[in-house]
């Protein structure tokens, strides 16, 4: 039978609390779950602080496959290892880490080259599974004996959790467990990321960033670091230009109200021909055209964040692909490489350049975790952190 952990857990089951999605859409439910030790390669982690982002959201209403049930969601955290499997040498008991959905096995053709972030070592490649990527099992029980799935590699919504050693970075011992480094697990690094290693913006670049929410402010936190002069939002949103300020955004285009002109029109005057860089970050196929419409021809380029629907499909004319020289791609965690690059990252917070406390609107304990997804849900947050008890 599983125990509650103690200081001998190691190499045993640990029961302890998990918020379960039982069926889509429907609130989380608090309840004793079994978490198995960790297989070779894999570590457990006690979860200290986790936020939720909109992805969970989407797979939390997600009727048809890839949405499975029952399931333990949450992929932004921060958390200190319990115990180790075998082959693992990179983390040791004690020590804090951030999960993340992205690998980094640091040996494939992927992970050496400066040019991606989408781990190719033939177990780990980035897919949407319910299990353990290595032996494709779960290390979850409810207990009645029943298998709960696994999100996204991480599932921090329980007091424990496993994950592959490819998918955890080590902090440095130095740095202080904050609930704000946890946001560089996803959402946060996301934008910063594709701004700062994917689009690479220059001193002096303009930028126009679709959509407002976590994921396009920390676009502008980036673009903002990276020397950007101006940055535009486009939201339908009116007030997201106020905290949009504090991220760097200097100016703000209502996208539900632009007299007659659509948001890529007013940014080509606004621009005296287009953005150097746009940014999608809602997931909706239109607005990646808009976009791209906007992007600077000869250089302009523009990056797609945002998840759309499966099957939905871009429509742009291949004659303006041929002659306008602009750019078009997509980049998941914003083209980081979680090892390499959260660590940077972090070093940028604590330096006092990189912000990440003001994403930060909301905290709630885990017991009222449901609250944060009404929070995201009604607009009215950023970022919630849900905070494991017994910190
Ligand atoms: C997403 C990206 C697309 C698939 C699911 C995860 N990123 C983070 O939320």
């Amino acid at each position: 039978m599983a125990e509650k952990v103690s200081s001998g857990s190691r190499g045993k089951p640990i029961r302890c609390r998990a918020a379960v999605c039982r069926k889509p859409g429907e609130p989380l439910v608090i309840e004793e779950i079994v978490v198995a030790p960790p297989m070779p390669h894999e570590v457990r982690i006690r979860i200290i602080y986790t936020s939720l982002c909109h992805s969970d959201i989407v797979f939390w209403k997600m009727k048809d496959f890839p949405g499975i049930f029952p399931i333990i969601l949450g992929h932004e955290a921060i958390g200190v290892v319990e115990s180790v499997g075998e082959d693992v040498n990179e983390v040791s008991e004690g020590d804090t880490v951030i999960p993340t959905f992205m690998a980094e096995c640091g040996e494939c053709r992927d992970c050496k080259s400066t040019k991606s972030n989408l781990c190719s070592s033939s177990e780990l490649p980035f897919k949407v599974s319910p299990f353990m990527p290595r032996y494709g099992t779960s290390r979850f029980t409810d207990l009645n004996g029943e298998t709960l799935y696994h999100f996204l590699c991480v599932s921090s919504f329980s007091e424990y959790t496993v994950i592959d050693i490819a998918h955890v970075t080590k902090i440095d011992s130095g740095i202080p467990l904050s609930k704000a480094a946890g946001l560089l697990g996803c959402g946060v690094s996301t934008g910063v990321g594709a701004a700062w290693r994917t689009a690479k913006v220059e001193p002096g670049s303009t930028v126009a960033i679709f959509g407002l929410g976590s994921i396009g402010l920390a676009v502008a936190e980036g673009a903002r670091l990276c020397g950007a002069t101006r940055i535009i939002g486009v939201d339908v949103n009116q007030d997201k230009f106020e905290v949009g300020k504090k991220f760097g955004l200097t100016d703000f285009v209502n996208a539900a109200n632009s007299e007659n002109k659509s948001a890529s029109e007013v940014i080509i005057e606004m621009t005296d021909g287009g953005a150097d860089y746009c940014f999608e970050c809602v997931g909706m196929a239109s607005v990646v055209q808009e976009a791209y419409a906007c992007c600077r021809k000869g250089w302009g380029k523009t990056i797609v964040l945002g998840v759309d629907k499966p099957g939905s499909q871009v429509s742009i004319p291949s004659a303006s692909i041929l002659c306008t020289g602009k750019s078009l791609m997509g980049v998941l965690f914003g083209g980081l490489k979680p090892k390499s690059d959260i660590p940077i990252l972090l070093n940028r917070y604590i330096n006092k350049e990189l912000q990440l406390d003001e994403f930060i609107t909301h905290e709630v304990t885990f017991e009222d975790i449901n609250k944060a997804f009404d929070l995201l849900i009604e607009g009215k947050c950023l970022r919630c952190v849900i905070c494991m008890n017994d910190q």
